[in-house]
């Protein structure tokens, strides 16, 4: 594998292949070159998973049994046991833990990762990591999995489907909007069958002729999603990695006892509230990744805005000064009633602040 990029792409979509139907091969080795479909026998069932080797036949997921066995007469049909899978998903997430705790489950057989600098446990390359993970979890879990490597999580979940199976595909930066102009419209996350109709109505059926389109005609189209397909049909999608784990975040707030306006007045209330934070983390042995700052309009609107930090941290002068340039956008003359700085994306205490030349201070 070589890419130009390939050391510094960090969002990962790990999906099984043929998730059930590998299970199930894995339990009975009797199966392992047969035709199998998951799903209920019957007159009236649809298929779960069908199999590499059976999908070559045609059968596909959601499709009626009968057509299925039709297509392929030889299929071996299990019912579904879902406790398994439910299983031998749960050691695929312990195997993922091991890289990273930002772990974002989408169903049983895929997750986000995100294995960048300032969040993984193991300090490699995100891809070196997912090939490991990969081959961990062939060899001691006994599914194959495909990994979609990119920038940004809606291009590594295209990605990983590009390879199929037993895949590793990467989208770097530099051809990420080429690539996408090769696709139809479908393939963008967020289209779905009733957006679709609408833009074929339109003659819209291709990547490239979204990107043709500016964001306004995108926006009287299809409301607020046209400024979301704007951008992501330009390779760009700003959602993070939640990780679905009581992940919480730790903050501290304050509430004026009179409304506050102005960059100074404000700053000040921040600098107190950071000092306060890196107390709270320090106490409950976490770290932020993330910094987040709170406001509260004298008329009671919440506005919060983040920044990522280029290392988790529990210092207040890091907190403090990455919050500062989310202030200053903030405080354009509007009076507020609270201010409150939080940490999110937490790491144990262990993996922040990576010392340097300049702190060879006190802190064991
Ligand atoms: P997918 O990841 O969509 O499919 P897959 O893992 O079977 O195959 P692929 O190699 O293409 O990723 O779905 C994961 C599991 O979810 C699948 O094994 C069964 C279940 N599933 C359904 O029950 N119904 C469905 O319509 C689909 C698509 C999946
Ligand atoms: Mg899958």
């Amino acid at each position: 594998m070589s890419h130009p990029e390939l050391f510094d792409l960090t969002f990962a979509h790990v999906d099984c292949d043929a998730f059930y139907a590998s299970v199930e091969k894995r339990d009975n080795p009797l199966l392992r070159d047969k035709p199998v479909i998951v799903g209920h026998p019957g007159g009236r069932g649809v298929v779960t998973t069908a199999c590499y080797i059976a999908r070559r036949y045609g059968p596909r997921s959601a499709m009626p049994m009968f057509k299925a066995m039709a297509l392929c007469p030889d299929a071996v049909v299990i019912p579904p046991e879902m406790a398994k899978y439910k299983r031998v998903s749960q050691s695929i997430r312990a195997l993922f833990a091991k890289a990273t705790p930002l772990i974002e489950p989408v169903s049983l057989d895929e997750a986000y990762l995100d294995l960048s600098p300032g969040i993984r446990l193991i300090d490699r390359p995100a891809a070196v990591l997912l090939v490991r993970l990969a081959r961990a979890i062939e060899r001691d879990i006994g599914v194959t999995v495909s990994v979609g490597l990119s920038y940004n999580k809606s291009l590594a979940k295209l990605a990983s489907d590009r390879d199929k199976p037993r895949g590793f595909s990467v989208i770097g930066r530099a051809e990420a909007v080429s690539l996408l102009a090769t696709l139809p419209a479908t393939a963008i996350h967020g289209i779905g069958a009733a957006t679709a109709r609408r833009l074929a109505a339109e003659g819209i059926t291709r990547v490239d002729q979204l990107q043709a389109l500016p964001e306004a005609a995108l926006v009287a189209r299809l409301g607020k999603f046209g400024r979301t397909l704007s951008r992501l049909v330009q390779g760009d999608d700003p959602r993070q990695v939640v990780a679905d784990r009581p992940c919480k975040s730790v903050s501290t707030e304050t509430t004026f006892s009179q409304d506050l306006a102005g960059f100074g007045p404000l700053t000040e209330a921040l600098r107190m509230l950071a000092g306060s934070l890196e107390g709270r983390l320090r106490r409950a042995g976490l770290a932020g990744g993330t910094v987040v700052l709170k406001l509260k309009t004298a008329d009671f609107q919440s506005v919060s805005r983040q920044t990522r930090l280029p290392d988790p941290t529990q210092r207040a002068s890091v907190l403090f000064e990455h919050a500062l340039p989310l202030l200053r956008r903030m405080a354009d003359g509007r009076a507020y009633r609270l201010i409150g700085i939080g940490a999110d994306h937490l790491v144990p205490a262990e993996q922040a602040d990576p010392p340097d030349l300049f702190t060879a201070g006190p802190h064991p």
